[in-house]
């Protein structure tokens, strides 16, 4: 299998650490892919029609995207250690891994609205909004659901990319000053292999 990722994209991040919990990662052929909002790589476009990072390539050529998806094959191919297959823990674990996704796409919006917008059409309105959710799904995580520091399924795995990309692309948000408990999980969870070997950049 090939898997289209780069360090710095916290979704890619979520396939990388579940190539890693999962044991798959030999299996897998990382191919550093950039990507931008507003000019397509063309190798990627071939994959996938979104144009966006992860997209796994099977080995008959078929793809698969998006993160979601792609975490969830491989915990079937590894015998499902991330994702709870039925009861109320399923229902928790697929919620908290959405909290994560939808504070990384608020966060993700946020860098591509500094980063890539031009200054004179930037929108500070939008800007607010976003880190407002990112606010409240820290703020959640906080207080998640009984079990969130238990065990390391596919919403820690998304808790990890959350807090390294919050680090990484915005230090300013010091969320560290407001959730204790998080901090105190994001150090011991950061012990683990998949999650120190996968660091964005410093
Ligand atoms: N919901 C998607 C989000 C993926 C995503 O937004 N990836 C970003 C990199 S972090 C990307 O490829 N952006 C390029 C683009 O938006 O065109 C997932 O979970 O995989």
């Amino acid at each position: 299998m090939r898997a289209r990722v780069n360090a710095a994209s916290p979704f890619a991040r979520k396939v990388r650490i579940v190539a890693r919990e999962t044991d798959l990662i030999a299996r897998i052929e990382e191919i550093d892919t950039a990507v931008s909002p507003v000019a397509a790589n063309a190798e990627l476009a071939a994959a996938n029609p979104l144009v966006k990072i992860p997209t796994l390539i099977l080995d008959d050529g078929t793809t698969l995207y998006d993160s979601r998806v792609i975490c969830e094959y491989l915990d079937a191919l590894a015998g499902n250690r991330l994702f709870p297959q039925s009861g109320v823990e399923r229902w928790q674990a697929l919620r908290l891994q959405a909290l994560c996704d939808g504070i990384l796409d608020a966060a993700v919006l946020i860098r591509y609205e500094t980063a890539v917008r031009p200054e004179a059409v930037r929108w500070p309105d939008w800007i607010a909004a976003q880190r407002g959710k990112i606010e409240g799904g820290l703020a959640a995580l906080e207080h998640a659901q009984p079990g969130f520091g238990a065990s390391f399924g596919i919403g820690q795995v998304g808790a990890a990319c959350v807090l390294g990309y919050l680090d990484f692309r915005f230090p300013d948000i010091a969320w560290r000053a407001r959730y204790p408990r998080l901090e105190a999980w994001f150090a011991e969870a950061s012990k683990r292999a998949s999650v120190h070997d996968t660091a964005p950049p410093a």
